[in-house]
């Protein structure tokens, strides 16, 4: 049984380490590693430093002379040397270690990728490098020396000297060891320089293989117009002279904001309008802002323990929401971030995996990278910054950059910031970081026509979490305006503070019933009961004046239509009637009727059913979405096919928020127009289209009408040399695939010699695209299961954290009938009986388990 760890457990280190020294000899067998830590004492105590299995020691000594080994213990992943072989004045501890990084499957510490060294210490990577604290909380300088043969050798900091075969680099900030990071190899980089608004003058490059330099170019853009956006938003300039950013094919997740060398997947750099989407550079924009946002928040003001993960997660995660929001459209992008919570974050509060933004216990640190942490994080900073204002938002934000700089804070430090800026007692509003479980808000109105006053009556509720069973009320910032029935609006934005269980508000001298604009902005992560007629919502989305709220509108007007279908009824015709309006509406905003036009997902409505007490049918709700798609079409066919025409963008392609909308609402047309055509305009686009995002668009047409076979074949054709395009066609085909095939077609493509199961990205793109297939993952015959466990269990001890992290496809297994959750359960207990089943994947199967009683 693994170790809990406990945030109540917190003590600081008992020495200070003022400068960190190293030097490494790559080699792919026997990397030789040299350290030296200039240490002092603060309190008593043994020097207990970590270190992983694969360290092999060759030297450890103490002011340059070797340790008695009478006084050293190396056990379970710790060396300790006891205290009475430590001066008492200030010392250096120097270690000699050798490390096998092509042996390094984990992609966890030092490895190769493609014949490119690189590193991923975040969060306890660096212990496989070599002994060191290995804890957020010990920062220092670093200097770093590399010996190699292979032409760009790259570390964090500036650069100090180089030679032939060598480099040396210093980093002046003092930093925690897991935004370390070490690149050596045949590189190409696309550059440009960035004069901050102080003078410095910065060199930025972006490292990938000689061969996608022309992949390249979009990257670069977004990290200027990142360093222009933290210095005019936030008052943040960088701080180096240099920052670099390679891209690395294996690469366990998004990318990694080490100190002034930033290390990517290579799918959230490389991009051309041939091999990336619109959705694909959008993320690539995003991700560039977000690591290089890490640089103020989580690198100059880091975290004291993993627990306050959040802390810079969730404070990066919303700026570079509020950075995508500034580049393109805000509305699209708060629809966009409220549908991707759902999806993710209301799903992992629902189920076993629950934990609050700040957890308080943890066995793998590695498990609580999670939505949880990162997005609903983000939404509880709107949330503050929704209650303080934006002036105070702005004070408490200068003051918490003034006040922690070269710190490693918690959660306490960033509320206080808040109460000591703006005079607000947070005290309530921080049960947000410590309590898990989405809270349901429930809304009931009266209406007094005699006195022309509206009454709200909210009521808020959590459902209890594994670990609390209790949940007492939050604050919840609600956001209401209201509109009267013929579509003005009679009450602009008010935010109304909900801080008891129940609570009412009065809006008086009101002339007629008027319709409740609720929860504008999506203001709270809450779930929302209320009483309300088809009429009010098509009204609604009709007129409402707040984005998120028209388009909510909408939305729930399809779920009623699709849990209605899924459970035995005919189409609700609502949905498709208040979808006239728009269609017809040649002003709306391409993008905005897209993202009405995208139904609620099945696992959407599934949720949506469970929430209403009864048990989901995967292969009623995906059937009721194909029909509700399918009548759609059949009442909109002509305005649909008008549309299609229309959003055919001319000119050159542009990744912007313009052409991307237009694009996404062509192809929602072209999905419906499916259902009539036969797939004859999806067959035209894939031989006609110029770019990969109408490419893929009209591909998984063909695949969920079964025919892609010869677009599948071009597609291979022409790209097999082309990772990310690939990772592309072998995703594709099990996400949009029909359920009856998708297991099979699943099969059959990971026999392929091309199914490079150790690289992350194409073991994601089969396993996790089954899985994201709800009908085929929770088929019957549990043949989804077994295929998903079956990998699980085969990628486990090759990468414990993907095997770990895929596991939560298994979350909601809970939900379904007696026999589907019989064979879920089976296939997780095959996993859970894996003997030697690492740390990370032992602890999500178990607590996933738990969840059956
Ligand atoms: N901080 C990294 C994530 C590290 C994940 C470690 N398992 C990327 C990011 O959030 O910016
Ligand atoms: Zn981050």
């Amino acid at each position: 049984m693994a170790e809990t760890r406990y945030l109540t457990d917190y003590t600081p280190w008992p020495f200070a380490l003022t400068a960190t020294r190293l030097a490494f000899r790559l080699d792919p067998a026997a990397t030789v590693v040299r350290s030296e830590l200039h240490l002092t004492r603060t309190a008593p105590g043994a020097l207990v430093l970590d270190g992983g299995a694969g360290l092999v020691t060759r030297a450890l000594a103490i002011d340059g002379a070797a340790i008695d080994p009478a006084h050293v213990a190396i056990a379970g992943g710790r060396l300790t040397i006891d205290a009475a072989a430590l001066p008492d004045a200030p010392f250096v501890f120097a270690a000699e270690v050798e490390i096998a990084p092509a042996a390094n499957t984990a992609l966890e510490g030092l490895y190769l990728s493609g014949g490119i060294y690189c590193t991923q210490c975040e969060a306890e990577g660096f212990r496989h490098i070599t002994w060191y604290p290995d804890r957020p909380d010990v920062m220092a300088t670093f200097r770093v020396r590399v010996d190699c043969d292979l032409p760009v050798l790259l570390s964090n900091g500036n650069p100090v000297a180089s030679g032939p075969g060598w480099a040396e680099w210093d980093d002046p900030w003092p930093k925690p060891a897991y935004l370390f990071a070490l690149v050596a190899g045949d590189l190409a980089a696309v550059s440009d320089r960035f004069v901050t608004r102080s003078g410095r003058d910065v060199a930025l490059n972006v490292w990938v293989r000689p061969a996608d330099l022309d992949r390249a170019g979009f990257a670069l853009e977004a990290l200027k117009n990142s360093m222009r956006w933290d210095e005019d938003v936030y008052g943040r300039e960088y701080d180096l002279d240099v920052f670099n950013i390679v891209a690395v094919d294996d690469f366990n997740m998004g990318a990694m904001e080490n100190k002034g060398l930033n290390i990517f997947n290579s799918r959230l750099v490389l991009a051309s309008p041939e091999t990336a989407t619109d959705t694909d550079y959008e993320r690539i924009e995003a991700v560039i802002a977000h690591e290089y946002f890490h640089n103020w928040t989580g690198n100059r003001i880091t975290c004291r323990d993993w627990f306050q993960l959040c802390l810079k997660e969730g404070l990066t995660v919303f700026r570079d929401q509020q950075f995508t929001s500034d580049m393109r459209s805000a509305a699209v992008k708060r629809i966009e971030d409220v549908v991707t919570l759902r999806a993710r974050q209301f799903r992992e509060d629902a189920g076993p995996l629950a934990h609050p933004p700040r957890p308080d216990h943890y066995q793998e640190i590695n498990n609580f990278y999670t939505a949880t942490v990162y997005e609903k994080g983000a939404e509880v900073i709107g949330m503050l910054r929704r209650l303080v204002g934006d002036d105070g938002y702005r004070a408490a934000l200068d003051l918490y950059f003034d006040r922690h700089d070269g710190q490693a804070c918690t959660i306490e430090d960033w509320l206080a910031v808040f109460q000591d800026a703006t005079g607000r007692d947070l005290g309530q509003f921080k049960r947000w970081y410590t309590d898990a479980g989405t809270p349901r808000l429930r809304l009931a109105e009266d209406w007094d026509a005699d006195a022309g006053r509206l009454t709200l009556r909210f009521a808020q509720s959590t459902a209890p979490t594994p670990g609390q069973p209790d949940k007492p009320p939050r604050v919840i910032p609600i956001a209401v305006g209201l509109i009267s029935q013929n579509g003005d609006e009679v009450l602009p934005t008010q935010v109304l503070e909900m801080t008891g269980a129940e609570q009412e508000w009065r809006f008086d001298g009101l002339g007629g019933r008027p319709v409740v604009s609720l929860l504008r902005g999506f203001s709270a992560p809450v779930t929302v009961e209320r009483r309300i007629g088809r009429a009010d919502r098509a009204l609604l989305l009709a007129h409402d004046t707040d984005p998120y709220a028209r388009w909510q509108a909408g939305h729930d007007l399809a779920m009623e239509a699709l849990v209605a279908m899924a459970q035995g009824g005919e189409p609700d015709p609502a949905f498709s009637q208040a979808l006239g309006g728009l269609l017809h509406d040649a002003g709306a905003d391409p993008a905005f009727v897209a993202l009405v036009l995208r139904l609620p997902s099945e696992d959407e409505v599934a949720a949506e059913i469970v929430a209403r007490g009864a048990v989901p049918d995967p292969n009623a709700i995906h059937r009721a979405r194909e029909a509700l798609g399918a009548d759609i079409a059949a009442q909109h066919a002509d305005v649909l096919g008008r549309i299609y025409d229309r959003m055919n963008v001319a000119g050159p392609y542009a990744p912007d928020a313009a052409q991307s909308g237009a694009r996404s609402l062509r192809l929602a047309a072209l999905s419906l127009l499916s259902r009539l055509d036969g797939g004859d305009r999806a067959r035209a686009l894939w031989d006609g289209a110029g770019n990969m995002t109408e490419r893929l668009g009209a591909l998984a047409v063909l695949v969920r009408l079964g025919l892609a076979d010869a677009a599948l074949d071009d597609m291979r054709a022409q790209f097999a040399g082309n990772r990310l395009v690939m990772d592309k066609w072998f995703g594709v085909q099990v996400t949009a695939a029909p359920p009856e095939t998708a297991v099979a077609t699943a099969r059959r493509l990971a026999a392929r010699d091309d199914f490079d199961w150790q690289n992350p990205n194409r073991f994601r793109a089969l396993v996790a695209g089954l899985a994201a297939n709800p009908a085929a993952f929770h088929a019957a015959d549990g043949s989804g299961y077994d295929f998903v466990a079956d990998w699980l269990i085969r990628l486990d001890p090759v990468n414990p954290q993907i095997a770990a992290r895929l596991s939560t496809v298994f979350e909601t297994w809970t939900r379904h009938d007696a026999a589907r959750r019989g064979r879920a359960r089976a296939a997780l207990s095959r996993i859970a009986a894996v003997a030697g089943l690492s740390r990370n994947t032992s602890e999500m199967v178990s607590r996933i388990l738990a969840a059956g009683g």
